[in-house]
């Protein structure tokens, strides 16, 4: 009996500037990966339309994603960089899982409470599904490993979910057909055709926040710029909107326990270690007692030093376009040829038929 063979997979939404958090929080864990690890990263532009469905520029904020992962350093020639409506069978699979998971499963989503607001009534039936075409987008190539950022992980449990319970409805049409596979499951060892996926979240920076309000995450859909460092910034701004984040009047604790009840505070910090590659302790090992009016130029010119070069790489490969359509149709192409093995399978268990 075979077990899974590693993959990791991820995705960002083309939905607007990208920011600090995306970086830190998923992009960066994108590229340490890449070393020993096969991996699928992807521009989920099918997703960008369950928030909002007419964009003015769709096509350049899916290019600009992609130029985002080759800057910051994905390798397209060893991974799969692509669009996910590229490859249709990412929304064959969300249907079925339409019919997997349950709507009481989707109600209890933290995501579509927050994105739908006050007036659920008139969210798009697309953002009510969002989870389920995640899970598509992760199982069509039957992803063990998911790198995101802690905003994510509620989406992550619900993968998992329906794999189970795909799994479970279908196990004897799975074990007639020989495609099960051996995985553990706590201490048994139990068969399916999708893997339980594990998230890769973690790290300092898994939650970047607001540099306006400690409370809120950075976000993308915030409307104040100074909330967010935006991955296109300079080192003008930069600087400016570090220097006015909300802090509060105490110097920095020695000890990270000192950093509870200080959201603001920690937030820096946090920042910090993600730019460094530190621990937040290892940050207050050399800025304990020190006040913001020191910490923050310190912090502003860490995060020239490292966002800067990415947005000039950015700004490069932005500028040839024919290159990064080129990536895309060739991660698309390998990408497709993944997802219709697992579909043909799919097709099969669920008795849909096809040639
Ligand atoms: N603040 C954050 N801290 C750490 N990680 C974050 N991510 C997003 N915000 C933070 C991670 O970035 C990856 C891509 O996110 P996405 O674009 O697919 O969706 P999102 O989470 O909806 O991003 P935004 O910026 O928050 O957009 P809006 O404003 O539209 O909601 C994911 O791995 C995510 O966890």
């Amino acid at each position: 009996m075979s077990s899974f063979k590693p993959l990791v997979f991820s995705g960002v939404q083309p939905t607007g500037n990208l920011h600090l958090g995306n970086y830190l929080g998923a992009i960066k864990k994108f590229v340490a990966l890449q070393d020993g690890n096969d991996c699928m990263y992807c521009v989920v532009d099918l997703h960008s339309l369950t928030a909002q469905l007419v964009h003015d520029d769709l096509e350049d904020q899916t290019r600009q994603i992609t130029a985002a992962f080759l800057a910051a350093g994905i390798d397209p020639e060893k991974h799969v960089v692509f669009n996910q409506s590229r490859v249709m069978q990412h929304a064959e699979l969300a249907w079925i899982f339409n019919c997997v998971a349950r709507i009481g499963w989707m109600n209890r989503m933290t995501q579509f409470k927050d994105k739908a607001g006050k007036d659920r009534e008139n969210a798009s039936l697309g953002l009510l599904a969002y989870p389920s075409l995640m899970a598509a987008d992760i199982l069509v190539y039957r992803a063990t490993h998911v790198p995101v950022g802690e905003d994510q992980k509620q989406h992550l449990e619900l993968t998992r979910d329906i794999a189970q319970k795909f799994n479970n409805d279908f196990s004897e049409r799975i074990a007639a057909r020989g495609l099960g596979v051996e995985m553990k499951m706590g201490d048994e060892t139990v068969q399916g055709y999708f893997p339980i996926t594990e998230p890769v979240i973690g790290g300092p920076a898994a939650r970047i926040m607001s540099l306006r309000d400690g409370s809120k995450k950075m976000s993308k859909s915030d409307p104040s710029d100074l909330s967010r460092i935006n991955l296109t910034d300079d080192a003008d701004a930069i600087s400016k909107k570090i220097r006015k984040a909300k802090t509060d009047p105490d110097a920095l604790p020695s000890e990270v326990d000192g950093l509870a009840g200080r959201p603001e505070a920690e937030n820096l910090v946090g920042i910090y270690a993600g730019l460094a590659d530190m621990s937040k302790q290892d940050v207050l090992n050399e800025f304990a007692g020190v006040q913001f009016s020191v910490f923050k130029p310190a912090l502003a010119d860490l995060a020239v030093e490292k966002l800067a070069p990415v947005a000039a790489e950015m700004r490069r490969i932005s500028a040839d376009r024919a290159y990064v359509d080129a990536v895309l149709r060739n991660g698309g192409e390998r990408a497709r040829a993944l997802a219709e093995a697992t579909m043909h399978d799919v097709r099969s268990i669920i008795g849909l038929l096809q040639d």
